[in-house]
């Protein structure tokens, strides 16, 4: 079936979480649905915000903005818009894009008779975001310790907030992230190379079935994981990879405060050897 009489087919009511057949209609090719109202109105408003903080100064060189959250002080108090207050409600305003997201994508996979695998997915990185800059900082008693909007700004965050455990290369949670990160980088070259060799071969020869990627794999390392099974590969290590980064750093001032490099010296005080 064409994509677009199939499209035309499989656009009926129904599968929505929230306002019955209200919302249940697209424009153009895109759904609404409540959650499109919710998304769209929270993010054109953040970013609507993010525009009126700039014009604020000290500086429109767009590589050098930064909206900031408040001073350490304010704790987890309301703060005036010019002294992290504009932060904190662009803050609040992504926080209810990205979930109103995660439920448009839950929509949509209903509407469609799909699993949730994409709003699950997707839903991890709205996970590690939430957790920069409202678990952590809820945690840590002040929302000072979010991370600033701004290109130049959020790097040096990283490095400081980085530097301030030591060095955050020494993060045991950390290395786990890095080396999903990695993997998820090898699996994904292994696959797309797998399947462009397969589905573009040399010029003039045929195109070559699934048979021919699980054989490639059985002659090289004795072992194919499946057409199926390297999806699901995929998805572990590339959910594991956003996870792992977020639980890295909310136990950094949290759960353990300190050095990272020092933490390993529990090793060197292992009764064995000691
Ligand atoms: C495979 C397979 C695919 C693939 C790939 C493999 C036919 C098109 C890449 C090979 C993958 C293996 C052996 C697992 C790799 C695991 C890690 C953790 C990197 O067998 O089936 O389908 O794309």
């Amino acid at each position: 079936m064409a994509l677009l009489s199939f499209e035309r087919k499989y656009r009926v009511r129904g599968g929505t979480l929230i306002g019955g057949d209200l919302f249940d209609f697209w424009v153009g090719p895109f759904y609404v649905g409540f959650f499109g109202v919710t998304t769209a109105i929270s993010a054109l408003l953040g970013t609507a915000l993010i525009f009126a903080a700039a014009t604020q100064g000290p500086t429109l060189n767009p590589w050098l903005i930064s909206i900031n959250p408040p001073p350490i002080e304010y704790g987890l108090a309301f703060a005036p818009l010019q002294e992290g207050g504009y932060w904190q409600i662009i803050t609040a305003c992504a926080v209810v894009a990205f979930s109103s997201w995660v439920l448009r994508q839950a929509e949509i996979s209903r509407k469609l008779g799909m699993s949730y695998h994409v709003p699950i997915a997707f839903s991890v990185a709205v996970f590690a975001y939430v957790t920069l800059n409202v678990i952590r900082p809820f945690w840590m008693g002040a929302w000072g310790n979010g991370f600033p909007y701004g290109i130049w700004t959020h790097l040096e965050w990283v490095s400081n907030v980085g530097y301030a455990f030591g060095n955050f290369h020494y993060n045991p949670v950390h290395m786990l992230a890095i080396t999903f990160f990695f993997t998820n980088c090898l699996a994904l070259a292994l696959h797309g190379g797998l399947v462009l060799s397969a589905v573009n071969p040399t010029g003039g020869t045929d195109v070559k079935t699934p048979e021919y990627e699980d054989t490639y794999f059985r002659d090289f390392i004795g072992y194919s994981v499946g057409t199926l099974g390297i999806h699901r590969v995929g998805l572990f290590l590339a959910l594991n990879a956003g996870f792992w980064s977020a639980i890295c750093i909310v136990i950094s001032g949290t759960l353990y405060v300190g050095s990272w490099i020092e933490f390993w010296d529990f090793w060197k005080k292992i009764p064995i050897w000691s």
